[in-house]
């Protein structure tokens, strides 16, 4: 196809580039943690959306290099935060099955002098299926590091209670299909209640994905949501603040 052909020639370094979307704090209004997340622009096909090219990129093997660009520029990038602001960073499946993807990750954040613990890595069931054994040896690895994980999209995948049973993970994501439609089903209110408490007993921070209202996060925090991202608090951008929430909080 187009793009898999312009994605074997992109010149990743000016091609690609990163957004930034906070997760907030809903008791405070403070950052829990930065979302990173990719940006491909082609000179011919114009901008690619992440889930279109990252698949693709697992098809014709790219997707190592764009991670180690990806995650160079987000290093770079952190460096002029302020540090008490920590961030994520998404894992591909075929970055977690590869031993020497998980070395130069650690090697770097090392060589950065960025403290590990600001530093979550977002992986998917999706990519923990593929090969259970060495994602849980690569997960071990991250946080040994001193660095977090979380679960992303949790719900949508093999939703298996072994991730959460044989894993150490730091954060659980409650993926967005679960909050979507939060104000009216009772279904979708027994799911993420059954999802804090479980958070909760085993002591893993929970984020709830995808809110775009106020009636929303409303439902959300009275169901005891502590953590949450979505269009409500800010869109994914170029640039954000560093600054609290007040006006949806108030
Ligand atoms: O960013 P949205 O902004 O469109 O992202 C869509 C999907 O692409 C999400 O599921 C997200 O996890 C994935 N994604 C975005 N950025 C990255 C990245 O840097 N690496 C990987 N592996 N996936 C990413
Ligand atoms: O799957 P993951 O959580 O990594 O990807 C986040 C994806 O969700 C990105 O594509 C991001 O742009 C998108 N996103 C973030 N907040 C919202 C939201 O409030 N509503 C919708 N529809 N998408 C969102
Ligand atoms: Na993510």
């Amino acid at each position: 196809s187009r793009i898999e052909q312009g994605l074997r020639q992109a010149d990743l370094e000016t091609e690609l580039s990163l957004v930034f979307q906070p997760v907030y704090n809903l008791a405070t209004g403070d950052i829990y943690s930065v979302e990173a997340l990719a940006r491909w622009n082609n000179p011919e096909l114009g901008f690619v959306p992440p889930d279109v090219f990252f698949p693709m990129a697992e098809k014709t093997g790219r997707v190592n290099d764009l991670t180690r660009t990806l995650f160079n520029r987000l290093l770079a990038e952190v460096a002029t935060w302020p540090e008490h602001i920590g961030f994520s960073f998404n894992l591909s499946a075929h970055d977690l099955a590869i031993s020497d993807m998980m070395n130069w990750l650690i090697a770097r954040i090392e060589q950065s002098g960025i403290a590990p613990k600001r530093i979550t890595f977002e992986v998917t069931e999706t990519a923990i299926l593929r090969d259970f054994d060495a994602a849980r040896h690569h997960i071990d690895r991250l946080r040994q590091c001193g660095a977090r994980v979380a679960l992303d999209d949790f719900g949508i995948g093999f939703s298996s209670l072994r991730y959460i049973h044989e894993l150490d993970i730091d954060c659980l994501k409650i993926d967005r299909s679960f909050i979507t439609p939060i104000v009216t089903n009772p279904r979708s209110q027994s799911i993420v209640k059954t999802v804090f408490d479980m958070c909760e007993n085993f002591g893993i921070d929970c984020v709830v994905e995808g809110v775009e209202t106020a009636e929303q996060c409303d439902v959300l925090r009275h169901f005891g949501a502590r953590y949450a991202q979505g269009y409500l608090f800010a869109r994914p951008a170029a640039k954000f603040s560093f600054d609290p929430l007040v006006s949806v909080l108030a």
